[in-house]
C-alpha cells in the first residue's frame, strides 16, 4: 500500500490540468489561463452587483425628497457599491487580465507558483462572500463608506451592526490573496521571461504589471494590518483607533490612505499598461518613448506613496504638511502627463484603425485627463476645503476609475477576447456597447461636477428641492440607466460571441507581443514554439521581416 513512487507527487501540477474534467477542472486548476478566465467571470458578475446597487441608490436620487429608500439602506448600498467597485471588481479584473497576459506575453508556461495563483483567486472569492454574507446578518451590510472612518466604525458607534466585521474579515481575506498574487506576478516576471526578452524588451503592459505588483505588496500590507487592528478593536477590546480609551481616530485615517492612494494607482496602472498596448498595434506604429513611459510609470509608483494626506486636508494637520501635501500631489501630474503625451504622440500620424478596442482607448484618455484635471484642484488645498465631501469628488473619481480605468478594461477584453477565447467579439454590437456606454457615463457624471460646486455633499440620501439640484440629479439618474443598459449590450456581445463569432485565428489585429504569436485560446503549455526575440515587437519582426525593427536601426544606424 505504501507504494506509492515519490514522482506521482512530484508531477508537474501544470499538467495535471489535463486529467480533470468539467466543471472539477476548473476549480481544481492551477492554469493561470483558466483562473484568469474565472478573475473575469467572478468580476463581471460582481459587476452587475455593484451596478444594481448603483441604479437603486441613482432612483433614490432621481427627484428631491425621495422616500424609496431608507437612510440606512442607503448607507448600506453606497457603502457596498464603492466597496464592491474597487475590491471584487476594478482591482481583480486587473489582476485578472495579468494572470491570463503577464505569463503568454513573456513567452512562460505559466505563473511561478501556480498553486499559490489558485490560492489568491480562491481567497477573493472566499472575500467577495463573506462581504456579501453581511447582507442576511441581523443589522445587515456595513454602513460606514468604503473606507470606514475611525470612531464611526468602532464597536460603540456601530455596535448593532455586525457588518463592519465582514467587511474588515472579507478585505482582509481577499487582501492576502491580493499580496499573493503581487509575489506571484513579481517572480514570474523577473524569473521566467523566455530568452531574449530582457526587461527593457519587456511589453508595456508587463512593465506596468511588475510596478502594480509591488505597489500590492506595499500598500495592500498596510491595510491589511490596519483590518487587522481594526478587528482586534471590535472583537477583542483593544483601542488603536478609539479616542475614548487613549487610542486615535486620526491613525486610521492616515493607516487606509497610506494604502488608499497608492490604492488609486493600482487600479490605473494596468489600465495605462493596456492603452501602451492597444494604441500602438492599431496606429500601426511603435510606442513613442517606450523608456519615458516605463520610466514614468516608476515615477508615479514612488510619487503614490508620499501624498496620501491629501485626503484628509480638512482634519487639520497644519499649513507645513498641508503644503508639503498639495505640491507632493501636484508633483504626480507630471509623469502621468508625460504619458498621456506618449499616446498622443504614438497615434500622431499613424494608419489608425478606430476598432472598438481603440474607441474606448482614445475615450480613456479624453476622460481619464478630465479626472486628472479635477485632481490637481484638489490638490490646491483651499478650493479642497470648499469642495471635499461634495459631489465634485464623486465626479473626479468616476472620471478616473470609469471613465479611465474601466474603459480600458474594456479596450483590453475588446482587445485580447479573440486571443482568450479564440472568437471575435461583434464589432457591430461593440460599437452599440462603446457609444451608450460613453453617453451614458458622461451623462451620469459629468453634471456632478456642477452639483458638487453649488454645494450637493456626498453620502446624502436625499436633499431639498433647491435650484437645478432635482434638474441635474434627475440627468445623472438617466444617465445611469443608459449605463446599465451599455452593460448588458456588452454582456449580450460575450454571450452571442461565444455561441457564434467569428473565429478570430492566431493574431488578428496583426500585433507583435508574444501572446499572438500562439494559437487562440492558446494550448494548456501555451507555446509550441517562440519566434526569436531581438527586439520589443518579436513577432512583428518575424511577420515582416523586411520591415524589422532591428533592420531599420541598422539602416538608421541607432
Ligand atoms: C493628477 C492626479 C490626481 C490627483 C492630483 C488627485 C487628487 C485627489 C484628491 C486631492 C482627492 C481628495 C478629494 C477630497 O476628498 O477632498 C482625491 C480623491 C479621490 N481620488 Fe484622486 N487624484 C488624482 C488621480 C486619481 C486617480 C488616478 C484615481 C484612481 C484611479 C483617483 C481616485 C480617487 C478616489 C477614489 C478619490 C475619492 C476618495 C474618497 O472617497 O474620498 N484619483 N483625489
Ligand atoms: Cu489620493
Amino acid at each position: 500500500m505504501s507504494e506509492t513512487p515519490i514522482a506521482s507527487e512530484t508531477v508537474d501540477s501544470v499538467s495535471k490540468v489535463e486529467e480533470y474534467k468539467g466543471l472539477y477542472s476548473w476549480v481544481a486548476s492551477v492554469d493561470h489561463k483558466q483562473i484568469g478566465i474565472l478573475y473575469l467571470i467572478f468580476t463581471i458578475i460582481f459587476l452587475l452587483l455593484g451596478g444594481i446597487e448603483a441604479l437603486l441608490l441613482r432612483i433614490q436620487l432621481a427627484q428631491p425628497t425621495s422616500t424609496f429608500l431608507s437612510p440606512q439602506a442607503y448607507n448600506q448600498l453606497f457603502t457596498m457599491h464603492g466597496t464592491t467597485m474597487i475590491f471584487l471588481v476594478v482591482m481583480p479584473m486587473l489582476i485578472g487580465l495579468a494572470t491570463y497576459l503577464v505569463p503568454l506575453m513573456i513567452g512562460a508556461r505559466d505563473m511561478a507558483f501556480p498553486r499559490l495563483n489558485a490560492l489568491s483567486f480562491w481567497l477573493l472569492v472566499f472575500g467577495g462572500l463573506l462581504l456579501y454574507y453581511s447582507f442576511i446578518t441581523q443589522g445587515g451590510a456595513p454602513n460606514v463608506g468604503w473606507f470606514s472612518y475611525a470612531p464611526l466604525s468602532e464597536k460603540p458607534f456601530s455596535l448593532w451592526t455586525g457588518g463592519v466585521d465582514y467587511w474588515a474579515l472579507g478585505l482582509l481575506v481577499a487582501g492576502i490573496g491580493t499580496v499573493s498574487s503581487g509575489v506571484n506576478l513579481i517572480t514570474t516576471i523577473f524569473a521566467l521571461r523566455a530568452e531574449g526578452l530582457t526587461i527593457r524588451r519587456l511589453p508595456l503592459f508587463v512593465w506596468m504589471v511588475l510596478v502594480n505588483s509591488f505597489l500590492i505588496i506595499l500598500a495592500l500590507s498596510i491595510l491589511n494590518a490596519s483590518l487587522v487592528m481594526l478587528l482586534a478593536d471590535r472583537l477583542l477590546g483593544a483601542h488603536y483607533f478609539r479616542p475614548a480609551t487613549g487610542g486615535s481616530a486620526i491613525l486610521w485615517q492616515h493607516l487606509f490612505w497610506a494604502f488608499g492612494h497608492p490604492e488609486v494607482y493600482i487600479m490605473v496602472l494596468p489600465a495605462f499598461g493596456i492603452l501602451s498596448e492597444v494604441i500602438p498595434v492599431f496606429s500601426r506604429k511603435p510606442i513613442f518613448g517606450y523608456e519615458f513611459v516605463a520610466g514614468s510609470t516608476v515615477a508615479i509608483g514612488l510619487l503614490s506613496f508620499g501624498v496620501w494626506a491629501h485626503h484628509m486636508f480638512t482634519v487639520g494637520l497644519g499649513h507645513i504638511l498641508d503644503s508639503f501635501f498639495g505640491i507632493a500631489s501636484m508633483l504626480i501630474a507630471i509623469p502621468t502627463g508625460v504619458k498621456i503625451f506618449n499616446w498622443i504622440a504614438t497615434m500622431w500620424g499613424g494608419s489608425i484603425r478606430f476598432t472598438t478596442a481603440m474607441l474606448f482607448a482614445v475615450a480613456f484618455l479624453v476622460q481619464f485627463t478630465v479626472g486628472g484635471l479635477s485632481g490637481v484642484h484638489f490638490a490646491v488645498v483651499p478650493i479642497d476645503w470648499q469642495t471635499t465631501d461634495t459631489y465634485y469628488v464623486v465626479a473626479h473619481f468616476h472620471y478616473v476609475l470609469f471613465g479611465g480605468t474601466f474603459f480600458g478594461i474594456m479596450a483590453g477584453i475588446y482587445y485580447w477576447f479573440p486571443k482568450i477565447t479564440g472568437r471575435m467579439l461583434s464589432e457591430g454590437l461593440g460599437k452599440i456597447h462603446f457609444w451608450t456606454m460613453l453617453i451614458g457615463f458622461n451623462l451620469t457624471f459629468f453634471v456632478q461636477h456642477i452639483l458638487g460646486l453649488i454645494g450637493m455633499p456626498r453620502r446624502v440620501y436625499t436633499y431639498p428641492d433647491l435650484p437645478h439640484w432635482g434638474m441635474l440629479n434627475l440627468v445623472s439618474t438617466i444617465g445611469a440607466f443608459i449605463l446599465a443598459l451599455s452593460v448588458l449590450v456588452f454582456v449580450w456581445n460575450i454571450i452571442a460571441s461565444l455561441r457564434n463569432g467569428k473565429p478570430a485565428g492566431d493574431n488578428p489585429w496583426d500585433a507583435w507581443t508574444l501572446e499572438w504569436a500562439t494559437t487562440s485560446p492558446p494550448p494548456v503549455h501555451n507555446f509550441d514554439r517562440l519566434p526569436p526575440i531581438r527586439g520589443r515587437r518579436p513577432l512583428w519582426d518575424f511577420t515582416h521581416p523586411d520591415k524589422a525593427d532591428w533592420k531599420v536601426h541598422e539602416k538608421n544606424g541607432t
